[in-house]
């Protein structure tokens, strides 16, 4: 794994879709605009406007510099055209552009609508490595809890692989009943279909926010995924850790018992279940043992209660986790999560 996890997101590119105004395409670089005042009163400094990171087009071309702002008075992020006018922009109070919604078309009249894509790595350069950990254990072991635990508070990415195929299964995309009859049947879907979701996910993510911290839940689930694995991301690169989440059937029986009433899963019921554990034993458990061969597993006793597998979690993502972040307070979901405060009724 690379440490890239201490790479500023300072690079953005933009791309513009639809019948945008392509000019706006293109790499953008932190601002050399010399310190001035902008509208709002405020004094700048190398790199920033009005408080915020700011950016300058990379080929020099905008009129106006920084091309990319925050602007105070509008309480709205903007970018500019070449001929330094207003382009795009997008009201909040976001510490970066935002790249999760959409911006606002400056002077209408274009039609159909563009949309604005902020990658916050050049797409035209290969995306930066992932740091990845595995999260492995059988149905119901606490996966899920602790990697979102793991999100909100240490700022790590999720990716659950089965709420990815269940995601492509909401979409009714192409491959949604092929998805379907493989979850349905506690089995697991083919390779090709899996590396295809985690790859473009992962891309994804690192090139529109930077982060590039992921908790794979429920990866590798065995030793053909492990394949698929160093196909897709190269065999040469060294084997991410895994966190292997030990739990009893009876305990795990009780816990999806409990999640039945409530997730909207088809396969959370007793007959799914034990065909989910069953393949688990099969299918998943010779990649834990070939992981501890290797010594890259880290094993936890997830029977224990929430804060104290949640303890465990913490230590063992420390070598990469942003230490500003580690020490900040729990979060409101984060102490529903950790079972110090109710889940809201459904
Ligand atoms: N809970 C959690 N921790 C607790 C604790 N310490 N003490 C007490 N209670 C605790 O937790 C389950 C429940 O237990 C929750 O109610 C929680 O509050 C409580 P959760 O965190 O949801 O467990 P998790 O391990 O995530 O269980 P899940 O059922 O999601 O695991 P599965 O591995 O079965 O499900 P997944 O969604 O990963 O996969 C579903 C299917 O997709 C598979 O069966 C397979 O068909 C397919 N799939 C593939 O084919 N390939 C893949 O790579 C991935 C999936
Ligand atoms: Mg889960």
């Amino acid at each position: 794994m690379s440490d890239t996890s201490e790479m500023p997101p300072n690079t953005l590119y933009v791309e513009v879709s639809g019948a945008g105004i392509p000019e706006v395409d293109g790499l953008f670089v932190p601002s050399e605009a010399e310190p001035a005042t902008s509208e709002s009163g405020t004094l700048s400094s190398p790199g920033y406007w009005n408080g915020k990171m700011a950016w300058d087009r990379a080929d020099g071309k905008s009129a106006r510099s920084p091309a990319l702002s925050y602007s105070n008075s509008y309480r709205s992020w903007r970018i500019c055209r070449l001929d330094g006018h207003l382009a795009y922009d997008c009201t909040c109070d976001d510490a970066l552009p935002p790249v999760d919604r959409e911006w606002h078309v400056y002077k209408k009249g274009v039609a159909p609508a563009p949309s604005v894509t902020i990658h916050h790595f050049d797409p035209r350069q290969p995306c930066p490595e992932p740091n990845v950990v595995f999260v492995i254990g059988g149905p119901g072991s606490g996966k899920g809890t602790m990697c979102e635990l793991a999100e909100i508070q240490l700022g790590w990415t999720h990716l659950s692989t089965g709420d990815l195929l269940r995601a492509e299964l909401g979409s009714e995309g192409p491959q949604a009943v092929e998805i379907k009859k493989y979850i349905d049947a506690g089995e697991l879907v083919p390779n090709d279909i899996m590396m295809r979701l985690l790859k473009e996910s992962m891309e994804r993510i690192t090139r529109t926010t930077g982060r590039n911290n992921f908790l794979l839940d429920g990866f590798p689930r065995s030793l053909n995924n492990m394949k698929g694995w160093h196909e897709h991301f190269g065999g040469d690169i060294a084997l991410p850790t895994m966190l292997y989440f030990e739990c009893p059937y009876d305990e795990l029986e009780r816990r999806v018992k409990g999640r039945a009433k409530y997730s909207g899963r088809s396969d959370d019921n007793l007959q799914s279940l034990r065909l989910r554990f069953d393949t688990f034993k099969a299918e998943t458990l010779p990649t834990v043992d070939f992981f501890k061969k290797e010594n890259c597993c880290v094993e936890i006793d997830t029977s224990q209660d929430r804060q104290s597998v949640y303890a465990k979690v913490v230590e063992s993502l420390d070598r990469f986790t942003d230490n500003t972040l580690a020490v900040q307070p729990l979060q409101p979901r984060a102490e529903i999560l950790l079972g110090l405060k109710p889940y809201p009724k459904q």
